[in-house]
């Protein structure tokens, strides 16, 4: 009986270690295994619901798809003016040059620090050497993210790296949900719609307006960021002429989001930021 007890001790024993080898090398030197094996664009999960896997959400990497975004300079000091410089680099190193337009330019830099305090969205301009460069407002110390949303080669993309402002950050809390956002002289817009559908109305000295004027070939431009990791999401102008602003947005997960609404009127483009807590999400 002893020699019973003994033994299963020793099998059990024998299990706890084989489990630690197992875990060891789950979290071992050689990650790139696991890596692949989540590397679909889709998984299905025991519902046999589809969900997205991190791979489909874009702004999250720094490279993607054999292209790469490098930023000449990743320090800086605090400043309005501040040159940003970036290349597209394809998987020789050598800039990628050709670029198709989407949202009437062939660029599109976002630059948001990573506390949702700042928002800036530039369209920098391309040299003979591939290089982009634009000028952004860094005057408030912090980490950004930056975001190069374009498209070659009939693919859109979205790369991100972070850069960082010296000196003293004073990180901010996501403000909590309002229904409406104040857009400055007078303008003010509100938010309404439910799940993948959001709906912008803008007014103006309480007059609702509704001759807002294309932007970047739309109604308005939308960038929506999730909590958290600021993933990019997917966006897509719905509406119709006259009525809201309207947009699908791909959500991936439940979760709290900082939506930038940019739209033009009386020639002026203004931008909102609003805050979208999602609890339902649609498999897509
Ligand atoms: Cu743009």
């Amino acid at each position: 009986m002893m020699a019973l007890r003994l033994s299963a001790f020793a099998v059990a024993l024998g299990l706890i270690f084989a489990a630690a080898a197992l875990a060891g090398n789950a979290i071992g030197p050689e990650p790139e295994e696991e890596d692949e094996m989540t590397m679909g664009s889709h998984e299905t999960d025991a519902g046999g619901e589809p969900r997205a896997t991190a791979a489909a959400v874009p702004g999250l990497a720094v490279s993607d798809h054999g292209l790469r975004l490098e930023l000449e300079r990743r320090r800086y000091e605090p400043g309005a003016d501040r040159r940003a410089r970036f290349s597209v680099l394809d998987d020789a190193d050598a800039p990628v040059t050709d670029f198709d337009v989407e949202h009437e330019r062939e660029m599109h830099l976002i630059v948001v620090r990573r506390d949702f305090e700042e928002f800036q969205h530039l369209h920098p301009k391309q040299g003979s050497d591939g290089v982009w460069s634009a000028e952004a407002d860094l005057g408030r110390p912090g980490t950004y993210r930056v975001f190069a949303d374009f498209a070659t080669d009939d693919e859109s993309m979205t790369l991100g790296a972070d850069l960082f402002v010296g000196g003293e950050f004073d990180p901010q809390r996501l403000p909590a949900p309002e229904p409406a956002a104040e857009a400055g002289d007078g303008y003010q817009v509100s938010l309404d719609g439910a799940g993948d559908d959001v709906r912008f109305t803008v007014r103006k000295d309480g007059e609702r307006i509704g001759d807002v004027e294309p932007y970047l070939g739309a109604d308005g431009h939308l960038v929506a960021l999730r909590e958290g990791d600021l993933a990019f999401l997917h966006t897509h102008p719905a509406g119709e002429p006259g009525g809201p602003i309207e947009f699908g947005v791909e959500y991936p997960s439940p979760g709290r989001y900082r939506l930038y609404l940019q739209f033009k009127h009386d020639g002026e483009v203004r931008t909102v930021a609003f805050t979208q807590e999602v609890s339902d999400v649609a498999g897509h």
